[in-house]
């Protein structure tokens, strides 16, 4: 039995995730708005310990100063009373008409011009509310049509608005680093900086890049084909694992924003074992928050809403029990290394070997024997039998 979730666990919500109306492309909301003020209450009474949300998600868009400063004044006094704190602000770049060719890459410059604005208030918002990660997800930062957009100018246009948004940062004195949420499409036909490694590439380019990471998403890279744990690994290894999305998906198909684990079961196993065993001393690699970015489906009611935020945390706290077990057990450890999985970091060349040396190591070439080495399997199916075993709670 896995313990309760508490603010230790670092477990955070979107607003716009428990707050979701269920509204989709093809029927009516199936729920009553939620007000913030009783999110943040049933969150912290879930042990969660975060919420996050858009801007719209608070003020709805177009509130006069005052109707702001009401909104966020009744959203603090809920935290006040009960410890929740606001580990991640974003801006909503996509649901009003201005956006519908994109806020930052618009063809208009006068939409770029208004989303730009539109970030720089949210900002200080977020650093008002003690936020250090600042999310952009571009979902409308794309194109249907190849010849309607060109992608060299919207990458230059992209480019330009975070380097504004880095350099605003900076000389305000705010404590806040931006995370790029990658996604391949959906709302757009193929949407800007659609994976993880495209979205590292472009960081490359800016002007502060160690202001900017990524806040990769579970479904996002699932949507793209590609393997999530994966994607979160090469993150880390670049050292811009910011944030992060966890949801479930299953599949090629629509964004289904799924409870984590709902959707590939094993990756999800990995992604746990990773974020809290894969650190240098065997600890966590990822120290952030546990974010959930993931939609009640439309078919619950406010009891199913709430159950399903729970079975986010649960399902993480159970893989991580599992993790812990998979580690713990001798036949892994032996099975680990049966499959050299630990041998791969150990360098290729001996400290200062060069390739003449390495040239001239007749071992390691022409004596080799190459048919007795290949002949050798590696073992990965039991390895992973292992694995399957220790999450379906086997052994
Ligand atoms: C869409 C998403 C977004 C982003 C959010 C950023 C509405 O598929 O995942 O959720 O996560 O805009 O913070
Ligand atoms: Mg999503
Ligand atoms: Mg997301």
């Amino acid at each position: 039995m896995a313990a309760q979730p508490t603010p230790a666990d670092k477990f955070s919500f979107g607003l716009w995730t428990v707050g979701w109306p269920a509204r989709d492309p093809f029927g009516d909301a199936t729920r009553a708005a939620l007000d913030p003020v009783e999110a943040v209450h049933r969150l912290a009474e879930l042990g969660a310990y975060g919420i996050t949300f858009h801007d719209d998600d608070l003020i709805p868009f177009g509130s006069d100063d005052a109707a702001r400063h009401h909104h966020v004044g009744r959203f603090r006094k809920a935290l006040d009373e009960t410890g929740l704190v606001v580990p991640m602000v974003t801006t909503n770049l996509f649901t009003h008409p201005i956006f519908k060719d994109g806020g930052f890459t618009s063809n208009d410059r006068d939409v770029r011009r208004f989303a730009l604005r539109k970030v720089l208030r949210n900002i200080d918002l977020a650093a008002e509310l003690g936020a250090r990660t600042f999310v952009m997800w571009g979902g409308r930062e794309g194109a249907e049509y190849d010849v309607a957009k060109d992608i060299r100018a919207a990458l230059d246009r992209y480019r330009e608005a975070v380097n504004l948004l880095a350099g605003y940062v900076l000389d305000r004195g705010y404590d806040i680093r931006f995370a790029i949420e990658p996604k391949p499409n959906e709302p757009r036909g193929d949407i800007l900086l659609p994976t993880v490694g495209h979205a590292l590439a472009f960081i490359n380019e800016l002007d502060h890049p160690e202001l900017v990471g990524l806040n990769p998403e579970v479904g996002h890279e699932q949507m793209a084909g590609l393997n999530y744990a994966h994607g979160i690994a090469q993150a880390l290894w670049a050292g811009k694992l910011f944030h992060l999305d966890l949801n479930g998906q299953r599949g090629i198909k629509y964004d289904q924003d799924l409870v984590f684990g709902h959707g590939d079961l094993l990756n999800a196993f990995a992604l746990v074992d990773l974020l809290e065993n894969g650190g240098p001393d065997g600890g966590p690699a990822y120290d952030g928050p546990r974010h959930f970015d993931y939609k009640p489906s439309r078919t619950e009611d406010f009891t199913g809403v709430w159950a399903s935020a729970a079975a986010n945390m649960r399902t993480y706290l159970l893989l991580k029990e599992r993790a812990a077990a998979f580690r713990a057990d001798p036949e892994v450890r032996q099975a680990l290394a049966d499959s050299q999985v630990d041998a791969l970091n150990e360098p290729t060349l001996n400290a200062g070997e060069t390739y003449a040396d390495l040239i001239a190591d007749r071992s390691a070439y022409e004596e080799l024997d190459a048919d007795a080495v290949a002949a050798k399997g590696f073992g990965f199916v039991r390895l992973n039998q292992l694995a399957v075993e220790h999450v379906l709670g086997a052994r």
